[in-house]
C-alpha cells in the first residue's frame, strides 16, 4: 500500500497495483488557441500552465507501472452524439463542428480533438473519446477499469470543475477511490477551480481528496 498522508482533508491510501492515472481532456481544443475553448471566450494559456506539471505526473505514473488513461471530448462527425442541449448552448464564436483553425470544433479524429503533444499518449494506453462532461457517460471506460482491476483513480486535466468534477463524480458513485492532483488540474475560471477543490475534499472526501503532484511522487517512490 502507498499512502499521501498531507492529502486532504486527511491521508490518502492506496494499492499502486489496482490505481490508475486519468487525464481528462488535455487535447488542443481546449488548451491551444482556435479550439473550443477559446471559441467559448476563454483565456487558454490559463491551462497551459499545467502542462509541465501533468508531464511530470505522468511520468511518474509510467514508471511506477499505473496504468494511464487519456480522454477527449469529442463527437462523431454526424454529431449525432450531440444533443441540441449541448450544441446549441452558449453564444460560442464557432459551434461544435465548425470549421475552426485545428479542424472542425470538437470532432473526433480533427486536429483539435487530440492531445497537446507534450503529453501524448504512448503505446498501449487507454484513449477514451467522450461525447459528454463526465468520461463514463456513453463511453467504455466502467468495462476498461473493471477488465484492469481499478480500484482507485487520480485525476489530472480540464476543466476542474467541468469534465473533472463531472467524471470524479460519476467514479465515486460507481465505487472507485478518486484524488484529484491539485497542480495538474485548470480551469478557466480561478475561483471555480477553488470552489470545485473545496467542494470535492468538504464533508469528509465526500467525493475525494486532493494533493499535489510532488506528494503523489513522493507516495509513489
Ligand atoms: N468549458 C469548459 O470549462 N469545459 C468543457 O467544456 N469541457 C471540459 O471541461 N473538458
Amino acid at each position: 500500500m502507498a499512502e499521501i498522508p498531507g492529502a486532504l482533508p486527511f491521508g490518502f491510501t492506496f494499492d499502486p497495483a489496482t490505481t490508475a492515472l486519468i487525464v481528462i481532456d488535455m487535447q488542443r481544443d481546449f488548451v491551444e488557441e482556435g479550439g473550443f475553448g477559446a471559441a467559448l471566450g476563454n483565456d487558454v494559456t490559463v491551462l497551459q500552465a499545467i502542462v509541465p506539471t501533468t508531464a511530470r505526473l505522468i511520468a511518474a505514473a509510467r514508471a511506477a507501472g499505473l496504468p494511464v488513461i487519456h480522454t477527449r471530448e469529442c463527437h462523431l462527425p454526424d454529431l449525432s452524439d450531440c444533443p441540441p442541449a449541448k450544441h446549441s448552448r452558449g453564444k460560442p464564436s464557432l459551434r461544435i463542428g465548425d470549421p475552426g483553425p485545428m479542424g472542425r470544433i470538437l470532432i473526433a479524429g480533427e486536429p483539435g480533438a487530440e492531445i497537446v503533444a507534450d503529453l501524448a499518449p504512448v503505446a498501449g494506453e487507454i484513449v477514451i473519446d467522450k461525447p459528454g462532461k463526465g468520461a463514463f457517460h456513453a463511453t467504455p471506460l466502467s468495462g476498461e477499469l473493471a477488465r484492469l482491476g481499478i480500484r482507485s483513480l487520480i485525476f489530472a486535466g480540464v476543466t476542474t470543475e467541468v469534465c473533472v468534477q463531472t467524471t470524479m463524480r460519476e467514479a465515486n458513485d460507481r465505487g472507485f477511490e478518486c484524488l484529484l492532483v491539485e497542480d495538474a488540474t485548470e480551469s478557466y475560471f480561478p475561483a471555480f477551480k477553488a470552489a470545485a477543490l473545496e467542494m470535492i475534499r468538504a464533508q469528509g472526501a465526500i467525493v475525494g481528496w486532493t494533493a499535489t503532484c510532488d506528494q503523489l511522487q513522493e507516495a509513489l517512490g
